[in-house]
């Protein structure tokens, strides 16, 4: 078994910092030492295997990134990232756990849809990867076996309210599994926007030959959101079911969320990188030579990207500092434009839903720290800590302690990162264009641990496919 010893650095927690040396033993952390310190007599640094400089830079716990989707099936197509090349682009981006999302179809059985991500992901991650479960179809059978999900180590389900006809549950089966949740103490997450009201107000849209990408965003508007958020929190209160709400971009939802927080009710929010940088009015103004006012077809997610003017951005950054919301999580969901977004050329409608941020997750909070957004401590309670409390992790992720596995990122503040697709700066995502083309992030992922593995040194990736083992998790660690 390798000993390390990351020495030099400053270990940074969610309460704090501290100049502290970290004795890796195999796969998991020994002891954090005063710099320099000598254990029962023996000098640390020149009896271990390895020793990592760590001078100037931050040693942080690897980020969890608790929403991706890797080869989700979506509007006629799959996202572009497989398990492994996902995995090993999270990676490079500091990320050393996923939770993604195993998927339960209409019609089929959760434990069918759960064995086929089995299948997908053994054997391929480079990190360590856990799983939630959606839930497609509600119906006695789905209950019954949603009971049986801790046993395999799931301890969240995913709910939609929108995308009629594909995930969607309507009131009465949402009421029905937030009893299980309840029952069971299984999380329920859930993709609020009222998806019946969006259909109508898109259809509309198209009617009258708005059928541009940035359409998208002016039928999911806002108050569908607001709606949706509210009626999940009414549900859940009704049922004394545990909620997380994923991807939060409207302010109005954000306001819902800490209503029900200051009422004493255990409900949760996310909000994804896109939805504290990006905009609606970039997506209006976005052009290119290739595909003109498509190319805002890039920025087309669920929930979308919220107008600047409103100001949703700000209290996104805001809600993250006071806590309303409690995480960042990609919603990574990767699509190419070529044969993947333009299955939507002429029809907002049709273009595949997503973003893909896993590998700049963590650069991009990072730049939160910059621009004093956020603090130091705040940052690895939001991407790292706190995915791991809220989702069953917190021990053994999310924190640099004795007994923890060795999932650590060295982090140099002094360093850049210039994120894009285009010449000299191709990402490791399987995309063939990048939503944060041309971001210019002041810090850069120095070395990566995923137990006790350096797998990322510098530019070089010294993993391999399979590293990653499958995270059976316990009941969230974050309830009031
Ligand atoms: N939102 C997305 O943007 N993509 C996949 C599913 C979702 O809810
Ligand atoms: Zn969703
Ligand atoms: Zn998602």
């Amino acid at each position: 078994m390798t000993t390390t010893l990351i020495t030099g650095g400053t270990v940074v927690s969610a309460t704090g910092r501290a100049a502290a040396d970290v004795l890796v033993d195999g796969e998991t952390i020994r002891a954090v030492l005063a710099p320099g310190s000598t254990l029962l007599g023996t000098d640390v640094a020149a009896s271990v295997d390895r020793v990592i400089d760590a001078t100037g830079k931050y040693v942080i716990p690897g980020g969890i990134d608790a929403h991706t989707h890797m080869q989700l099936p979506f509007g006629g197509t799959e996202a572009s990232d497989t398990f492994e090349t996902g995995t090993r682009a999270a990676a490079h981006g500091g990320t050393t756990s996923i939770i993604d999302f195993a998927v339960q179809t209409y019609g089929q059985r959760i434990e069918d849809g759960l064995a086929a991500w089995h299948e997908k992901a053994g054997g391929n991650c480079a990190i360590d990867y856990g799983f939630h479960q959606i839930v497609g179809d509600v119906n006695a059978d789905s209950l019954a076996a949603m009971r049986r999900l801790p046993d395999e180590g799931i301890s969240s389900f995913k709910l939609f309210m929108a995308y009629p006809g594909v995930f969607y549950s309507d009131d009465a089966q949402i009421l029905k599994a937030m009893q299980v949740s309840r029952d069971t103490g299984l999380m329920t997450m859930m993709h609020a926007e009222n998806g019946p009201a969006i259909d109508v107000l898109a259809q509309q849209l198209v009617d009258a030959g708005n059928t541009d990408p940035y359409y998208h965003g002016i039928a999911r508007a806002w108050e569908m959101e607001e709606e949706a958020t509210h009626r999940a929190i009414m549900l859940a209160k009704l049922t004394g079911a545990p909620l997380y709400v994923v991807h939060v971009s409207a302010k109005q939802a954000v306001e819902q969320l800490a209503w029900a927080r200051d009422k004493g009710q255990n409900v949760f929010g996310e909000t994804c990188p896109q939805y504290l940088y990006l905009s609606l009015e970039d997506q209006l103004g976005a052009s290119s030579d290739e595909w003109g006012a498509f190319e805002g077809a890039k920025w087309v997610c669920s929930t979308p990207l919220r107008s600047r003017e409103e100001g949703h951005q700000h209290s996104m950054w805001q809600a993250l500092r006071t806590n309303d919301l409690q995480m960042v999580s990609t919603d990574h969901c990767p699509f190419c434009m070529k044969d993947q977004k333009e299955l939507g050329l002429g029809d907002f409608r049709k273009i595949p839903n997503g973003i893909g941020s896993i590998e700049h997750r963590m650069d991009l909070m990072y730049q939160g720290v910059v621009t004093g957004e956020i603090t130091l401590e705040r940052w690895v309670e939001l991407t790292s800590t706190t995915p791991a409390r809220m989702f069953g992790l917190y021990g053994r992720k999310g924190v640099i302690q004795p007994g923890a596995d060795a999932d650590i990122v060295v982090y140099d503040p002094n360093g850049h990162t210039s994120i894009g697709y285009g010449e000299g700066k191709k990402h490791h995502m399987n995309m063939d264009h990048s939503a944060w083309e041309g971001y210019e992030i002041d810090g850069k992922v120095d070395t990566v641990l995923s137990r006790g593995k350096v797998i990322v040194e510098g530019d070089r990736y010294l993993g391999a496919k399979g590293d990653g083992k499958y995270l059976k998790r316990g009941l969230s660690q974050y309830l009031i």
